[in-house]
């Protein structure tokens, strides 16, 4: 694949173009759709007519987005003749549990890692279980410990992982942990919302389902909440994933799938000066005396720059750092001007946030220092502003 075919994907991949001639996939705000006849009903019934009939079981705009994010998420495989789909619901975490929940029901087991974003920590470990779904920890899903629990668990049907991981930064080993997962009959879900598939296609490397945040890159501009389902499993995702929306009706509006198709044509193009601006400001708080420690998965120290190097094109821009501790953490965020006091990432404006204290707070204090959310733990999600600019605000906001 070249970047230039990903790019020209993204621009036209699954665009409608309508019968007025519209040039731009235009907004279906529409809940319901006529049929001209009863013979046109007879045709949807039998299945021989595609069409739509209601805009939660599905809208145009809905899979134009769709088959554009499919598009992208499995560029490769689909140039070599395999069918990927996707499904977009209302926030990534209608998404997440739709992919949890299609792939595992009550007397089944899920493995995750242990470092998670707040609210997948939480339907894991508190949510599930209430379910009849059992769940179970393993740190960094490490080889070993993995295949332990596996056995330990033997009705496992998924594993579950982000890499890297919010906020520590943290990568798993997508194609080892595929390969694991399969030899114990359980299948891989992978939430790829810090790399995005301009960085990472987890599919490629044996991952059976993605899930994604759309608010943050995909989305790209800070204006929708949203979620995507993408797999290769076209079983999986006909009789487990579309009924999730179907029936729990997590559906996004028209106007948020609009936002998002628009979004999601600029992520290659954006993602290449996030990742160039990430670079520089990773480089400077690395040198920064007030800084303890870097993690970006770019730098030569970060343990697993190897692992990034394998299966990423380009490193992300997302960067977590520590200062000392609360009150370090505090400074610092008092005093940013350009970096914006926010949750969320993947805008374009830089925004910064105290994890321990924001996106992270949900999860139990001791746990949060086993994983290494410390309380100097910041968490920065690099813009598209001039490089010099962010580094400048930082070293200002880092004076003692
Ligand atoms: N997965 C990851 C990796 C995330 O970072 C988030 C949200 C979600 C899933 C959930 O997506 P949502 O339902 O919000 O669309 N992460 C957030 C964060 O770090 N700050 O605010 C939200």
């Amino acid at each position: 694949m070249t970047k230039q075919q990903f790019s020209t994907a993204a621009i036209h991949a699954g665009e409608i173009h309508d019968a007025q001639g519209a040039h731009v996939t235009p907004i279906y705000q529409t809940s319901t759709f006529t049929f001209t006849d009863m013979a046109a009903v007879e045709a949807y019934a039998s299945g021989e007519a595609n069409s739509y009939i209601y805009s939660r079981g599905g809208n145009p705009g809905r899979t134009a987005l769709a088959e554009k994010l499919a598009a992208l998420e499995g560029f490769n495989l689909i140039q070599q003749g395999e069918a990927v789909t996707a499904e977009i619901f209302s926030s990534g975490m209608a998404a997440i549990s739709a992919a949890l929940l299609g792939v595992a029901q009550a007397g089944d087991h899920v493995i995750a890692q242990s470092v998670l974003y707040g609210s997948t920590d939480h339907l894991v470990a508190e949510l599930l279980p209430q379910y009849g779904i059992g769940t179970s920890r393993v740190p960094g899903l490490a080889a070993e410990a993995l295949i332990r629990e596996l056995e330990a668990q033997p009705n496992t049907t998924a594993v579950y992982l982000e890499t890297p991981a919010n906020p520590t930064m943290s990568l798993v080993d997508i194609a080892a942990t595929a390969e694991i997962a399969h030899a114990h009959n359980a299948r891989l879900i992978v939430d790829n919302t810090f790399a995005t598939p301009a960085l990472q296609r987890p599919l490629e490397l044996g991952a059976d389902v993605v899930v994604h945040s759309t608010t943050k890159y995909i989305g790209g501009h800070g204006t929708i909440i949203g979620g995507a389902v993408v797999s290769h499993d076209l079983t999986l995702m006909e009789e487990k994933i579309v009924p999730m929306i179907r029936y729990l009706g997590g559906v996004p509006s028209p106007f948020d799938c609009w936002l998002t198709n628009l979004g999601l044509k600029t992520l290659p193009l954006r993602m290449e000066r996030h990742c160039a601006n990430a670079m520089q400001v990773a480089r400077f708080l690395a040198e920064h005396e007030g800084v303890t420690a870097v993690h970006y998965p770019g730098l030569e120290s970060f343990p697993q720059h190897d692992l990034a190097k394998r299966q990423m094109d380009d490193f992300g821009a997302m960067i977590a750092f520590e200062v000392a501790d609360y009150e370090a953490a505090t400074r610092l965020l008092n005093r940013v001007q350009l970096c914006t006091l926010a949750v969320s990432l993947g805008n374009l404006d830089t925004l910064i946030e105290h994890p321990a204290s924001m996106t992270h707070s949900s999860v139990d204090p001791e746990i949060r220092r086993q994983i290494g959310i410390s309380d100097g733990l910041i968490r920065l999600s690099v813009g598209l502003e001039a490089a010099e600019d962010i580094v400048a605000d930082l070293a200002q906001a880092l004076t003692m």
